[in-house]
């Protein structure tokens, strides 16, 4: 328990230092600022031209006048040289003044300077720039924990409890491309079997096209069977083949943000312990059965994969507010969606496809359906405990892609983001 409460606190405090890069940037400086009392914090933009450079002396002097604590300075060829040809020049300063004296200290720099102009405070919450920064990507939450939940079916069960401590200190260690071989015990294989056996029949007849496609070829490429738990090294490899995404061990449940964020970068953040021998059919937490039986044969598809990496985009530096509506959507589409094939339902979410007990539910006709509509799914409240009372239902994944594309376009965000699939890294661009 210790060393897991540990692992929680060192990715909150590595966030809140400076140690790890700022948000969104202008050249490499954040913008989140502190308000103070009496102070307040402004950014501000002014411009020079060619003749006027002299005039930076005189905006100093400006600074002197009112006492303007300075925080940060740079410049830049400004927007008038870009079409004139002339150079003047842009300076960007960040700086504390007295809060009574904002209005006139920028009034007294629109005499000295040309194009005077405030930034707005953002507080745009950090997130990874490069696959690299997924390292940090590592908040994790104790929801489900065999050590601290006692409804946990392991939870009296100190055996299962150290082996799960054991897997999560590998998970915790593991650094960018240094997948470990895991050796299951053969309790473990036993549990693998008995849920691969039961689910193998019942795919056929309710699972998607796409799953039953990848999960063919796992069995074909890459050893997927019911004799061995497959290890996460082979599985990625096979998938970066297919679709570019590749798999990174995780102690446990992730933070909503760190886990969509991982997305964005076709990198999907998967358990490697396995559920309780005693409760085999259903699992309210994510395991090893749920990440390579449920996610695996769907993230090996290029139409799901683009999706998926297309919900981790919309959610980079995203407000709380629509992490929350983002992870609802990622839910009841990727985790526990249906789609309609040739006039009948099937099952496309992971959390279905890896629950003998809720993918046999879900396709009964006890649970409610509803349309697949980014605005009203993104609303709906779910639990994560048991079965669910309501399903989406997509028309097809093409019409999901696009209605989710139009919901995600609709998220403001005061910059935008560009995937470079090269470097693996994220290009963000201010808003114009
Ligand atoms: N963490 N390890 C892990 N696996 C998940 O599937 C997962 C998670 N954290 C959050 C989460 N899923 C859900 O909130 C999604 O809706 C984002
Ligand atoms: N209920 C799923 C299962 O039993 O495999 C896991 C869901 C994880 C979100
Ligand atoms: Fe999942």
């Amino acid at each position: 328990v210790g060393r897991k409460r540990s692992l929680i606190e060192d990715a909150r405090k590595e966030r809140a230092s400076g140690s790890s890069s700022p948000g969104p940037s202008r050249g490499g400086e954040n913008f989140v600022f502190e308000e103070k009392e009496g102070t307040v914090t402004l950014n501000i933009i002014f411009a020079l031209s060619h003749e006027k450079n002299a005039g930076f002396f005189k905006t100093g002097k400006v600074f002197e006048t009112f006492e303007a604590k300075l925080l940060h300075i740079e410049s830049r060829p400004g927007r008038k040289s870009k079409n004139s040809g002339c150079d003047d020049l842009e300076f960007f300063m960040r700086c504390e003044v007295h809060s009574s004296d904002t209005d006139i200290f920028i009034n007294s720099l629109k005499r000295v300077a040309d194009d005077v102009r405030t930034i707005p405070e953002e507080k745009v919450p950090w997130f990874p720039r490069k696959i690299r920064d997924l390292d940090k990507c590592n908040l994790l939450i104790t929801k489900y924990d065999p050590d601290m939940d006692q409804d946990h079916p392991g939870f009296s069960d100190p055996e299962y409890r150290k082996r799960r401590c054991f897997i999560a200190e590998l998970a915790a260690n593991y650094r960018h491309y240094s997948h470990v071989v895991m050796e299951y015990t053969p309790e473990e294989v036993a549990t693998w079997r008995e849920v691969y056996r039961t689910l193998r029949t019942i795919y056929p007849d309710l699972a998607c096209r796409q799953f039953l496609g990848g999960l063919q070829q796992l069995e074909r490429e890459c050893g997927y069977g019911e004799d061995s738990i497959p290890q996460l090294r082979e599985v990625s490899a096979f998938l970066k083949e297919k679709t570019g995404f590749q798999l990174r061990p995780v102690a446990g449940l992730l933070s909503a943000r760190d886990f969509l964020a991982s997305l964005a970068f076709r990198v999907f953040q998967c358990t490697q312990y396995i559920r309780h021998a005693s409760a085999p059919m259903h699992s309210p937490e994510p395991d090893c059965c749920h990440e390579l039986l449920g996610h695996i044969p769907m993230l090996a598809d290029k139409e799901f994969a683009q999706f998926s990496q297309e919900i981790g985009l919309a959610s980079l530096g995203a407000s709380d507010e629509d992490i929350e509506r983002l992870s609802t959507l990622y839910w009841f589409t990727v985790e526990f969606g249906l789609c309609k094939q040739n006039g009948t339902v099937k099952a496309y979410g992971a959390g279905l496809l890896s629950s003998y007990g809720e993918l046999i539910y879900a396709l009964s006709n006890e649970p409610e359906y509803k349309p697949f509509n980014p605005e009203e799914t993104a609303i709906q409240p779910y639990q994560d405990q048991t079965f669910q009372p309501v399903y989406f239902v997509s028309e097809s994944f093409e019409d999901a892609k696009i209605k989710m594309r139009r919901y995600s376009s609709s998220i403001q965000r005061p910059f935008s983001v560009r995937y470079d699939p090269f470097t693996c890294s994220l290009e963000v661009l201010d808003q114009p």
